[in-house]
């Protein structure tokens, strides 16, 4: 049988500024771009974020590959480090503005919509360095101008905005399990950070609302959502799952679609003594300033178990793995190259809660994406790459998707990570997702099997 999709159908493609521009100046650093400078060590290979997927220079050719795969929506970021030339009196840089101008033009003339990130991991690292980052609100507001001004440059042509990419991982990434840079483990500051990246969402929202020159405009948030399913029917299990739920993936999910935060978390983290410092007046901007839609990142999901040890140790500096541990591999089945779980399933699971929990509140599949190394393994004759594993992977999470779709849920779009290989963070080349390969000494690209079975898809909004 055959699926077929709504018309008008979202199949598009999903990247990042810093993951694919190449660096701008020394001077204008994100923390990716500084934490490289210091540990080279920390990167994959030590390949860094200086050349990424040159599509600084290589834009309008990247551009027409992505036409050639089919796509007819692509989101990326707009760099923060590469628009604003006094981070503090927010002046912008005339290059940069040049740039953004004509990769949407471009997009546009391509018949692909552009999807616009304001942050994608991406702070600029003197942020950090003179506030401490996200921990502070000053760079709540720095960040809010920035906002505006994007809004202001560019809501002309660009309809569709989201505020954060997968905010959890600033948080969980930066403050609890040092995987990017500070690299620190500080279970109060992750709090106050979350806060902190959820009151700046709001309050571009906000700002949104008053300088939006698009009669379509729209702005959402770009979340990880991890459904979290008890390792085992122990009660302990499933206690676990609930916790890692609210905070994983309700913390940001409630505060961005219904305004609140999940009571039972505030009061868990009142208990703790870690809750963050905010006032009546911040609270009333997150609850006014609600998301247009979601956009919804999924790769695997967690099978939560109760922590196996007593922890109470922690309970003095927070961490919110002593109420769950993830995961239990036991029996699933895994993408070997990157360690995650496949389990397609859970995109239907994520629909019907959206459904039964937000609302059913517009979203699309933000992300979505199979990440495997040495792919020059699967090169053929034909001088192509043949990723019949990433169109299997693609096929079976569609299924799911569309069962979800007939059962109602609000879905209006598809987009894979990532069109191009791209740099990732400290993985730097390591996993390759794009329906377009880069050869990173070479910049060369070449469409891969994937972006011929996309280009179908995306033709026909339906599926064999
Ligand atoms: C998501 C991020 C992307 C990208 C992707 C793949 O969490 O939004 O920026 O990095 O994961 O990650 P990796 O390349 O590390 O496998």
């Amino acid at each position: 049988t055959r699926l077929e999709f709504p018309k008008n159908f979202w199949w598009g493609a999903a990247t990042s500024g810093p993951q694919t521009e190449g660096r701008f100046q020394k001077s204008h650093a994100n923390i990716f771009d500084y934490d490289f400078e210091k540990f080279p060590e920390h990167f994959w290979h030590g390949i860094g974020p200086d050349t990424a997927s040159n599509f600084y220079h290589d834009f309008k050719q990247d551009i027409a590959l992505m036409k050639a795969a089919g796509l007819n929506s692509v989101r990326t970021s707009i760099q923060w480090t590469r628009l604003i030339d006094d981070l503090e009196t927010g002046t912008v840089n005339s290059e940069a503005v040049s740039f953004y101008n004509a990769v949407i033009d471009e997009f546009i003339k391509n018949g692909i919509r552009p999807v616009i990130n304001l942050h994608h991991f991406d702070l600029p690292v003197a942020l950090l360095h003179r506030y401490g980052g996200w921990e502070s609100k000053q760079v709540v507001e720095l960040y809010v101008a920035f906002a505006e001004k994007c809004f202001d440059l560019f809501s002309d042509r660009v309809s569709d905005w989201v505020t954060h990419n997968e905010p959890m991982v600033v948080v969980e990434g930066g403050y609890l399990y040092q995987f990017h840079y500070p690299d620190i483990v500080d279970g109060r500051k992750a709090v106050q950070v979350a806060y902190n990246l959820q009151l700046a969402s709001s309050k571009a929202i906000a700002a949104f609302r008053q300088v939006n020159q698009h009669p379509d405009g729209k702005i959402g948030i770009v979340l990880n959502l991890t459904p979290n399913y008890p390792a085992t029917t122990s009660e302990s299990d499933q206690a676990a799952a609930h916790f890692a739920d609210l905070w994983q993936n309700r913390l940001f999910m409630d505060a961005s679609v219904n305004g609140e935060f999940p009571r039972e978390l505030v009061d868990i983290l009142t208990r703790d003594e870690v809750i963050w410092t905010s006032s009546k007046e911040e609270l009333e901007i997150i609850r006014q300033n609600t998301v247009d839609y979601l956009g919804i990142n999924f790769y695997h999901p967690n099978r939560a178990q109760a922590p196996r040890y007593s922890s109470d140790s922690l309970a003095v500096d927070w961490l919110p793995n002593k109420y769950f541990e993830a995961y239990d591999k036991r029996g699933v089945r895994m993408n070997v190259d990157k360690g995650w779980e496949i389990y397609p399933k859970a995109l239907f699971d994520i629909a019907q809660n959206i459904q039964e929990n937000y609302g059913n509140i517009a979203w699309f599949v933000s992300e979505n994406g199979m990440g495997v190394s040495q792919e020059e393994r699967y090169l053929a004759e034909d001088g192509m790459i043949h990723d019949a594993y990433r169109i299997t992977f693609i096929k079976e999470h569609l299924y799911y998707l569309y069962q979800a779709i007939e059962t109602g849920a609000n879905c209006f779009g598809y987009h894979l990570w990532a069109p191009i290989d791209c740099f990732s963070w400290r993985n730097s080349y390591r996993n390759r997702y794009g329906l377009i390969s880069v050869n990173y000494h070479t910049q060369e690209k070449a469409l891969k099997k994937s972006a011929y079975f996309f280009r179908e898809l995306s033709k026909t909004s339906s599926l064999e």
